[in-house]
């Protein structure tokens, strides 16, 4: 595991996990930062548990503060189609416990990046230039 990230047990999944808040960036350095790490990638949130989790690592490190997070989720390709950084397309299911009430609403035609609410612990759609914190994982499957 690399510097900074923390394990956390999960069912049966170990997971690990890095919230980074000491920089701001835009979507497509955070996901940069995280895919230099080994096996890194934007955080795969994609069940409520795994919300539960980042929201305790959040309360945990930031002392108070709130940050809001880039997740390993957009709809950059194809509007309103949403993929995991894993490759995987993003069900009607997930989208349905994930996200907050009325999201995602691609306000303004303009939100195709995913940020996790730290006030809320549920996802949003977000410009993709918006300078947030962000949350890696390691993760041990192969992905292509
Ligand atoms: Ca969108
Ligand atoms: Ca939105």
């Amino acid at each position: 595991m690399s510097a900074g990230f923390a394990m956390a047990a999960l069912h049966n999944q170990q997971l690990c996990l890095k919230v980074i808040f000491s920089e701001q960036v835009n979507f497509t350095t955070a996901r940069a930062r995280c895919e230099a790490f080994d096996n890194g990638r934007l955080f795969v949130s994609d069940t409520v548990d795994k919300l539960n989790l980042l929201r305790q690592i959040h309360d945990a490190v930031m002392n108070g503060s709130r940050f809001n997070l880039y997740v390993g989720m957009n709809d950059i390709v194809t509007e309103d189609e949403f993929y995991w950084e894993d490759g995987r397309l993003v069900t009607e299911e997930e989208k349905k416990l994930l996200f907050q009430p009325g999201q995602p609403d691609n306000y303004r035609g303009k939100e195709d990046c995913v940020m996790f609410l730290s006030h809320v612990h549920k996802l949003n759609d977000c410009g993709c230039s918006l300078r947030l914190g962000y949350v890696c994982e390691q993760h041990s499957e192969v992905s292509d």
